[in-house]
């Protein structure tokens, strides 16, 4: 019975069509495929849990409802349902902080040797991605932009956009310049804060190529909503390519540096 429900269950969430995710998404790098299993584990075991209570409450509903006024027979205690009632979800629980410890540092874990490496500064109100190894190659956010009370899109040039190769692993050096931000890409399943004082070390492994919305998650101020930006996946060759490009421009500016914004990069 389980079982069937499940699968019902399943189904009515998802319109038939697909497996569903939970809510969740699968995302676009080989961490948030680790981070989304865990997810989906920890929703299946959440609904056997609530079909096993939902079974108890009805049978205990249906099975025990007031016949007559004779008064139910009476004890104190039932020390193995006691027993039970407590290791069993204990066991759970464990199981659960298991897979989470298991999960986690798989995803903080850093490789030794990454293929691109990116400085990530988060400021009142932008960000600056910055390509170490590169001679100063460095997207960042359009300067003194007015904020504005148009409907937004991630992908306007107003906000940087950060290029990574796909199938090729990248560090990031997350830091603040002021106060706390949230480096949040929704398609990666990945939030961490960019702190003041304190370099934040993560790696991303994307899986497929396309462009990707992407915000800060932490409220900085006045013109938090103004820290939007946005991750392109390109091909390997692609992205070289494009950095090549930005280090010729560097090596010989046609504007001042200080108005360069995110124009060069799309
Ligand atoms: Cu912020």
């Amino acid at each position: 019975v389980p079982a069937g429900l499940l699968v019902g269950l399943a189904l009515v969430l998802t319109g038939c069509n697909e497996e569903p995710t939970f809510g969740a998404t699968k995302g676009v790098t080989a961490q948030s495929h680790e981070e989304y299993s865990l997810w989906y584990g920890m929703a299946i075991a959440g609904i056997v849990v609530a079909v096993f209570v939902w079974l108890l409450i009805f049978w205990a509903v249906f099975r025990y409802r007031k016949k007559d006024d004779r008064l139910p027979r009476q004890f104190q205690e039932h020390i193995p349902l006691e027993l039970a009632y407590t290791i069993i979800p204990l066991a759970m629980v464990l199981v659960i902080f298991g897979f989470t410890f298991v999960v986690e540092n798989s995803i903080d874990r850093v490789t030794t040797k990454p293929s691109v490496i990116v400085n990530v500064t988060g400021y009142q109100w932008g960000w600056i991605f910055n390509y170490a190894n590169t001679g100063g190659v460095t997207v960042q956010s359009a300067q003194n932009a007015a904020p504005s009370s148009l409907p937004k899109s991630y992908f306007s040039s107003r906000y940087p956009t950060l290029e990574l190769p796909v199938g090729e692993t990248t560090r990031f050096f997350l830091r603040s310049d002021d106060v706390i931000h949230g480096f949040y890409v929704h398609a990666f399943n990945f939030s961490r804060y960019a702190q003041p004082g304190i370099t934040n070390e993560f790696e991303m492994k994307p899986t497929q190529t396309g462009r990707f919305q992407a915000q800060c998650t932490q409220y900085c101020g006045l013109y938090h909503s103004e820290m939007l930006f946005n991750v392109k996946i390109v091909p390997p060759a692609e992205f070289t390519a494009w950095l090549k490009q930005q280090e010729q421009q560097l090596k010989n500016p046609i504007t001042p540096h200080h108005l360069k914004s995110s124009e060069g990069t799309t």
